[in-house]
């Protein structure tokens, strides 16, 4: 009976302890696991969908941008500023030769969020980077958009989709402009 006990506390603590060490508040980059987190896919009018790891992302030529980011709920407000490291967006759809009839880029997260830039955005603008490393440390891939409000700026980027209509992501959706340009006088820093 004792020995019952005690295996039935063990076990308590065991999947006490793994939940602990699996909570993640999501807004953390330190408790990311950039690594672990699967692959990019590249799809839709493309000639060659494929998918993109993290390691293979990595050894892609990459820049690093200087950007701070702003929410549009509290503009004016630098909410993260430092050097993003990644590879230009254009580089890796490119890789997928995209059609001619490719007019928007779509962008997918793992949590459901979405986002859009223009194809022709993303070609005129090598610091359009898909950032994995934030000030020297590793981070889930994310889009760094300089110069444009934070929900361009998509974390846990799942999915890159070429598309020819007018797809909009979250916050466009819900009426936020789709370029998403920070107004000069909103963005002191920059
Ligand atoms: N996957 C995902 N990416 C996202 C969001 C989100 O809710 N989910 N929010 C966006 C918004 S509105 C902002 S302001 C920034 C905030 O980035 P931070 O969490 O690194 O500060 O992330 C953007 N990227
Ligand atoms: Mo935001």
């Amino acid at each position: 009976m004792r020995k019952d006990v005690f295996a039935f506390l063990i076990i308590i603590l065991l999947i006490g302890g793994t939940y602990l060490l699996a909570r993640d508040d999501g807004n953390t980059a330190t408790v990311e696991a950039p690594k672990e987190l699967g692959v990019i896919q590249v799809t839709g009018l493309v000639e060659r969908p494929y998918n993109i790891t993290y390691d293979e992302l990595s050894k892609l030529p990459s820049r690093e941008v200087e950007a701070p980011l702003y929410c549009v709920g509290e503009p004016g407000k630098v909410r993260k500023n430092g050097t993003w490291k990644g590879v230009p967006l254009r580089t890796v759809i490119e890789l997928a030769k995209p059609k001619s009839r490719a007019y928007k880029v779509a962008l997918y997260a793992s949590d459901g969020f979405t986002t859009d830039l223009y194809l022709d955005a993303v070609r005129e603008d090598e610091d359009i980077i898909i950032a994995y490393e934030f000030n020297g440390e590793p981070i889930t891939p994310r889009i760094v958009a300089p110069g444009r409000w934070g929900y361009k700026w998509i974390k846990y980027l799942t999915g890159i989709e070429l598309v020819s209509y007018d797809f909009t992501g979250t916050w466009e959706s819900a009426g936020y402009p789709d370029d998403a340009y920070i107004p000069d006088e909103l963005s002191p820093g920059r």
